[in-house]
């Protein structure tokens, strides 16, 4: 996989300083009336994103905060790492100390010369992103680049934001797990509401540039999901180099790398990586007002019928 993490960690380390410094007003910004962190995003950046060139090989994960992007990332990463070790591309995308190689992987997320730089960096670009696919700029679609979409349960998505909200000083902290919840369901949270977020990527779900996969069914079989993503993506790797990239991509791999690979982020990141966690936070109350509201919302959509909600979010 990648070694480039030198910009990530750097990017990370900032944001957490900015964060210590600013009121708690300040964290979040709106743009086009979604919320987003202020120490890491920007309306410059959004604004430059509009021109932003997609190629038709780059490759997109795309995946609501808290969904496992990180994980579904490395994954990527490291099939496309690994199958272009059987191109000409090898020596570019390998070249360890040449820093220039990196961009933090979340388009939305750095300054707006960001994507001028993108234009250097060698095919396949992997490129995460948190946006609603109305946000995404217009050449996503129009060059049909292929899409791998990214959903979690709605229950332990909560769960992990809360968390992570409360760990990271460029995010709004919460007294209570029911204050964070009275904020999610509204919606107000850092890229905006899990329900309509779900529900907008759900009408772009039968593309076939768009691959759906659920953080639940990666968890039950992760060697076959590897799989369908290298197919999907049409990356061409052995049985023993796609076996290679189903060991590094284990919670505990990736959570004993993670210094490495994340710097101060790692030990917030890789919480418990588990199913229904969501059950030692969750009381009546929260359970009924999250299974209306996934009902008006979500229910008989075709993203909402892949989370399998009731498997997953009933006590
Ligand atoms: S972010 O910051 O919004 O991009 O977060 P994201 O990476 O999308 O999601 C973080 C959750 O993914 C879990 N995770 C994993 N689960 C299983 N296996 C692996 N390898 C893995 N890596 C990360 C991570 O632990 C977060 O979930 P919680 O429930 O908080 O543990």
């Amino acid at each position: 996989m990648s070694k480039h993490r030198n910009k990530f960690i750097a990017v990370i380390d900032k944001a957490m300083a900015d964060g210590n410094k600013m009121e708690p007003e300040d964290l979040l910004f709106l743009y086009k009336q979604v919320l987003y962190p202020s120490t890491i995003c920007s309306p410059e950046t959004f604004k430059a994103l509009e021109s932003f060139e997609a190629r038709n090989d780059d490759v997109f994960l795309a995946g609501y905060p808290k969904s496992g992007t990180n994980w579904v990332g490395q994954i990527l990463t490291d099939l496309v790492t690994t199958s272009a070790k059987h191109t000409e591309n090898f020596n570019s995308l390998e070249d360890d100390d040449n820093d220039e190689l990196e961009e933090f992987p979340y388009l939305e997320v750095g300054d707006a010369e960001k994507y001028q730089r993108m234009e250097n960096l060698p095919s396949r670009r992997v490129i995460f992103t948190h946006l609603l696919p109305n946000n995404l700029p217009a050449s996503v679609f129009k060059r049909e680049a292929k899409i791998l979409l990214l959903i979690r349960n709605p229950k332990d998505v909560a769960t992990s934001f809360y968390h992570f909200s409360n760990a990271l000083s460029p995010l709004p902290s919460y007294k209570t797990f029911d204050d964070f919840f009275t904020d999610f369901m509204k919606g107000k949270m850092p890229w905006g509401s899990y329900f309509d977020y779900v529900f907008e990527w759900s009408k772009h779900a039968d593309r076939k540039n768009i691959m759906t996969i659920t953080y639940e069914e990666l968890k039950e079989n992760r060697a076959l999901g590897v799989k369908q993503i290298s197919e999907f993506f049409e990356l061409h790797l052995s049985d023993e180099e796609i076996q290679g990239v189903v060991d590094r991509s284990s919670f505990e791999a990736m959570k004993e790398n993670s210094t490495s690979t994340h710097g101060a982020l790692g030990s917030v990141l890789f919480r418990k990586g588990s199913v229904s966690d969501w059950k030692n936070f969750f009381s009546e109350d929260h359970n009924q007002k999250m299974d209306m509201i996934f009902e008006e919302r979500l229910s008989g959509t075709k993203l909402g019928e892949r989370l399998k909600y009731g498997v997953y979010c009933k006590p």
